[in-house]
């Protein structure tokens, strides 16, 4: 029998009209709840949503967030999107009104058992997938839920508890940050560094939201924390739960790591080996992605042979360091879910030099003064920069090496291009996420991808290769 946590309150306010804010809705009005959504954006997706769920019985308000929308209201639920710095957030909380997080609400009807949940500033959804697969190739039923573009409520709402054996749940820090009980059976924290710092305080303030699921969690659960990340290793203090580390540069008495071409695994549950012949996530960085999902699947028992034949068949995903084409003897790589600065770093110590960037986007308050120290510095031979960050990255990076403002995308590729010779590669690794000029990563992904392919056409077409 499935034991879910208590649901009392009677009339909610949600904040935001985006995917989480409507299927927490739905979710609650399901539950008998009496349900108001408030979004600011009147355009005409809004409107049309507004109809959809108003016949539902839910009511939509558009237009600025204002103090009335509190009246009679005894929870507010905000969307990841929504900044609980907000005036009638803060409101909420001077009231004494509740404020809490999609994810909280779905996780509450849900069995805590089946929850596996991912988190970290990169890798989650390459994880995600990964686990996901080597479970669902293996006879477990499994789902797939959270930051990664399905939000758990939904998951909540439409499969019952006993249609699925775990979902695996990817969690950013917006979702965590106002949960109060939300405690996966397995949580996984595969690295750290600064990111979103526009939202949060400071990146201690980031941290300390990653780590509060292991707070809740309970002798029972299962904490994969990355060994070689000092301050994920130093979590390890905060809970009760089984604590399984994993490391991708060095031999653990306990826990799971890489050695000479394979994964040893050293575990309550056996020791055990993994070739990774043929495996084609083969940069460094996602070693621990790997060592990560082939830990959940050993703890799900899985046949070790069936998690390797997964492995070599795993098909990295679009957008993360994607080999897109060459033209004229130039490689070009789409590293469009590079989203934050440390990814960059990451980007460097995979390339071989020299390698023109393509960086800039939205301002996440990231700071690039960093890569002036990165070992790999010299790697690079010039950056072009788009959108609304340009501007920084130049001031920070043009005493070190040739930065030129470009603010299109279509405009950087193309200058790119000229300034490269054969042998060089040229990477959109933006540092940055896309919001201020695309409608997501894959969108910014997809036109440097159509603006790689017109130039290879050109070339073609003038006979220049
Ligand atoms: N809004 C207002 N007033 C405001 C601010 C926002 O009305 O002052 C509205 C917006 O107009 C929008 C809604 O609130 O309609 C916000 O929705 P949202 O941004 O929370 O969007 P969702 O569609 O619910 O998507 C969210 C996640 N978005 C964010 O975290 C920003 C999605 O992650 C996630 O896939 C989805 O829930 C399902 O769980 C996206 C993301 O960028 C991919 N995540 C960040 C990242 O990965 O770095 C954390
Ligand atoms: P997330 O969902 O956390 O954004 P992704 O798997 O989508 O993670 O990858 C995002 C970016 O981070 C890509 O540029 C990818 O190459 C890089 N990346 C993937 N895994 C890792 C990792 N474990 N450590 C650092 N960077 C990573």
């Amino acid at each position: 029998m499935v034991k879910l946590k208590k649901m009392n309150y009677r009339s909610v306010l949600i904040l935001g009209l985006g995917r989480s804010g409507k299927e927490v809705g739905l979710l609650l009005k399901e539950k008998g709840k009496d349900v108001t959504i408030a979004e600011t954006k009147n355009i005409p997706l809004i409107f049309r949503k507004k109809r959809q769920l108003e016949k539902l019985g839910i009511k939509v308000s558009i237009g600025p967030f204002h103090q009335n929308l509190l009246k009679g209201k005894d929870l507010v639920i905000i969307s990841p999107g929504i900044d609980p710095a907000l005036p009638l957030v803060k409101k909420t909380k001077l009231l004494g009104i509740p404020v809490l997080s999609e994810l909280e609400i779905a996780s509450r009807f849900l069995p805590r058992e089946k929850i596996i949940a991912v988190t970290g500033t990169n890798g989650k959804t390459t994880t995600c997938f990964l686990t996901y697969k080597i479970l669902r190739e293996n006879g477990i039923k499994v789902k797939l839920a959270g930051n990664i573009g399905v939000p758990l409520s939904r998951l909540a709402r439409v499969c019952h508890p006993a249609s699925f054996d775990f979902v695996i749940t990817e969690i950013s820090s917006f979702q965590l940050e106002t949960t109060g009980t939300f405690s996966p059976h397995v949580y996984a924290i595969l690295n750290i560094s600064p990111d979103h710092l526009d939202r949060h305080l400071s990146f201690d303030e980031y941290r300390k939201v990653k780590c509060l699921p292991l707070l809740r969690m309970k002798r029972d659960d299962v904490a994969f924390l990355n060994y070689d990340e000092s301050w994920v290793k130093s979590v390890r203090g905060l809970t009760k739960a089984r604590v399984i580390f994993f490391s991708k540069t060095q031999k653990l008495e306990k826990g799971l790591y890489r050695e000479k071409g394979q994964i040893i695994a050293r575990l309550e549950e056996g020791n055990f080996q993994i070739s990774l012949d043929g495996l084609r996530l083969q940069n460094f960085h996602n070693w621990e992605n790997v060592l990560c999902a082939v830990g959940i699947a050993i703890l799900q028992k899985i046949d070790i042979k069936s998690i390797h034949q997964v492995l070599r068949s795993y098909q990295p995903l679009p957008h993360r360091q994607e080999i897109v084409g060459e033209v004229k003897g130039v490689k070009f790589i789409n590293d469009s879910k590079a989203t934050n600065p440390g990814s960059v770093e990451n980007l460097l110590e995979s390339v071989e030099k020299p390698v023109i960037l393509i960086m800039g986007g939205k301002d996440k308050g990231g700071d690039f003064s960093f890569l002036l120290k990165n070992k790999n510095l010299n790697k690079i031979k010039s950056v072009l920069t788009i959108g609304e960050t340009g501007r920084k990255i130049k001031l920070t990076l043009a005493r070190f090496v040739r930065v030129v403002e470009c603010g299109s995308l279509e405009e950087a590729v193309k200058a790119a291009f000229s300034l490269s010779q054969e042998g060089d590669t040229v990477v959109l690794c933006p540092g940055c996420s896309s919001f201020d000029q695309f409608r997501s990563y894959r969108q910014r992904g997809a036109i440097f991808k159509r603006e790689v392919k017109k130039l290879l056409s050109y070339v073609t077409e003038k006979k220049l290769l």
